[in-house]
């Protein structure tokens, strides 16, 4: 792949947009990379996804603004339809995925790192939906996963306005969970970069979510995602039924099994290992 790289290290497999010298912005040919990247991806393995951008400057700077210039009605639909199925892929991608966001995540930006689980950022990340500047819709399902986000009032007002957003306001608004800054010696002197950092707090987080029972956290962000799409009513029932499906797993035997016996007992199994679904 010329646009999109993929490392597997301790479970966790990270995938980098590498195009920066369009600041990683989504052409096709990134959005094929991308799917064929998660084509890659070892489910009887990989318990946690990183998704990150090459550089420091940017995440993704949105979609390619050369590439949809010259489209026709029927081509845009095509390149929206392209970017929607892979974003859908990500958000129900069986393993959680982690947005590791350093600098711009503008337009398709925004939207490929709403459709993951998590966002944590670096201190000079931007987010921002500035499609109507361009005289364009959201399109990559902007309009929605965002307002799901940080509600309608913001939303709009991110949308309408086109206006770009620090990472402190984006925390502050929930559109990210974490920021991360470079580490800094008592001179001031920076011995970790910002973008270091956040990779290295990206990976832990992911390590720590590969530690657990890896169908219990994949029901998990089934139950999550497919009750937000539901009625209360309904929501508890896709949750029962997910609770349900835990016991007859090795993940919930060797789990409560565990906490059943002493603390030293040498026979405690480490649950992560177990996926026998
Ligand atoms: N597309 C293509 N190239 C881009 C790009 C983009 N989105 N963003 C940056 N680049 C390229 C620049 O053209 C430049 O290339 P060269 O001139 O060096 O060849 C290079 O990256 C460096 O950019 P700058 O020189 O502009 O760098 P600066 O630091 O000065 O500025 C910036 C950084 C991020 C503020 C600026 O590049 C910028 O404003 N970029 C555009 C941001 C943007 O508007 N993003 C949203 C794109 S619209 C739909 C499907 C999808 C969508 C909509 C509808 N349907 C089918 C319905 C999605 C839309 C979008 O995402």
């Amino acid at each position: 792949m010329e646009f999109v790289t993929y490392e597997a290290k301790d479970r966790v497999g990270v995938i980098t947009i590498n195009r920066e010298k369009a600041l990683n912005a989504l052409n096709s040919q990134v959005l094929d990379e991308l799917s064929e990247a998660l084509d890659g991806v070892d489910l009887n393995e990989i318990r946690c996804l990183i998704l990150t951008g090459a550089g420091e400057k940017s995440f993704v700077a949105g979609a390619d603004i050369g590439e949809m210039s010259g489209l026709t009605k029927a081509e845009g639909e095509a390149f929206g339809k392209k970017g929607n199925d892979l974003f859908r892929r990500i958000e129900t991608f069986p393993v959680p995925v982690i947005a590791a966001i350093n600098g711009f995540a503008l337009g398709g930006g925004c939207e490929i790192a709403m459709s993951c689980d998590i966002r944590i950022c670096s201190a000079n990340a931007m987010f921002g939906q500035p499609e109507v500047g361009l005289g364009i819709t959201p399109g990559f399902g902007g309009t929605q996963r965002l307002t799901r986000l940080v509600g309608a009032g913001m939303a709009k007002q991110m949308i309408y306005t086109a206006r770009n957003i620090k990472a402190e306001e984006a925390l502050r608004i929930g559109l990210v969970n974490e920021i991360v800054n470079a580490v800094t010696d008592e001179n001031g002197n920076e011995t970790v970069s910002a973008k270091d950092n956040l990779m290295a707090s990206a990976l832990k987080m992911a390590g720590t979510i590969a530690k657990n029972a890896p169908i219990a956290v994949r029901n998990c962000k089934k139950a999550i995602n497919e009750g937000l799409e539901a009625g209360m009513d309904e929501a508890v029932v896709i949750e029962e039924k997910l609770f349900g499906d835990c016991f007859e797993t090795e993940d919930q035997r060797a789990g409560m099994g565990n906490f059943l016996k002493k603390k030293d007992d040498p026979t405690k199994v480490k649950i992560v290992d177990f996926i026998n679904k």
